[in-house]
């Protein structure tokens, strides 16, 4: 019936048709999407991701973003923004406040921003030292002007452990504590979850590797993400296909409603 040409293909409208009238009838799947840290600092702040390695313009996610929010009718909404107190660990002028561990590979005179080090703990820590950037209630930690916030969405903060960074919007990177991010999920019964936002090879990696890990249908939206450095992010979308997740472009979706 569906395969018109009898060549073993159906093409896209087809296919929209059999998600939309039956196979999603049957499937019941239930979307979250979520928008990670689309912030004023990582735009045009202070961690001004354009200035980084792969020179990508962080504000160029809004407008897929919105135009998703607009059309698709994902059954829930999450926004996470990036919540650092001002004595953040991953602060570079914070470097001095904490003593580093002998085997770290530069000593805290000599570091700067977007180098790795290694604080004392115990256990030792490896860090990577940024610019301060997305200190609470401050204009660079506001989500960007233009992004569509949209009613009944959920805003989850991370980050807020002083001595510890969370890239993942689920935990941070010593899995002491989970955001209320899980519980959020399981509480509306998603089974898939798309993401995006910045930045590619940072949060929303580590992200999409947790979303992974726990078990969720998670689905990367390509042209709705931006990063810091292209090979880790070429590398990060390794990383997700090797882990069964998906990598679309945004239109892919909206194509689907
Ligand atoms: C992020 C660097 C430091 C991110 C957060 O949101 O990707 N990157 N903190
Ligand atoms: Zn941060």
């Amino acid at each position: 019936v569906f395969d018109k040409n009898d060549d073993g293909f159906i093409d896209k409208e087809e296919f929209s048709f059999c998600w939309n009238h039956w196979i999603k009838v049957i499937v019941r799947p239930v979307s979250a999407f979520l928008v990670v840290d689309v912030q004023n600092d990582f735009i045009s702040g202070t961690l001004n991701i354009s200035k980084c390695n792969a020179q990508q313009d962080g504000s160029e996610v809004v407008e897929p973003i919105n135009r998703l929010l607009e059309t698709v009718p994902f059954d829930c909404v999450f926004y996470s923004l990036d919540w650092h107190p001002p004595d953040h660990v991953s602060f570079i002028d914070n470097v001095h406040m904490r003593e580093l561990h002998p085997s770290s590979p530069i000593p805290a005179d000599k570091a700067q921003a977007y180098d790795t080090v290694v604080f004392a703990g115990p256990p030792p820590m490896k860090q990577r030292l940024w610019p301060r950037h997305c200190v609470q209630d401050t204009w660079g930690a506001e989500l960007h002007k233009d992004l569509k916030v949209v009613d009944n969405a959920v805003k989850v903060y991370k980050g807020t452990n002083p001595e510890v960074d969370s890239y993942s919007v689920f935990w941070d990177n010593k899995k002491l504590t989970d955001t209320s991010l899980s519980t959020q999920l399981r509480a509306r019964g998603a089974t898939d979850i798309y993401i995006c936002g910045l930045a590619y090879d940072v949060c929303v990696g580590a992200t999409i590797a947790d979303a992974l890990a726990i078990g969720y249908r998670a689905v990367l939206i390509d042209d709705a993400s931006r990063g810091v450095d292209l090979a880790d992010i070429e590398r990060t979308k390794q990383t997700i296909v090797s882990n069964n997740g998906v990598i679309v472009d945004s239109h892919q979706i909206l194509a689907m409603v």
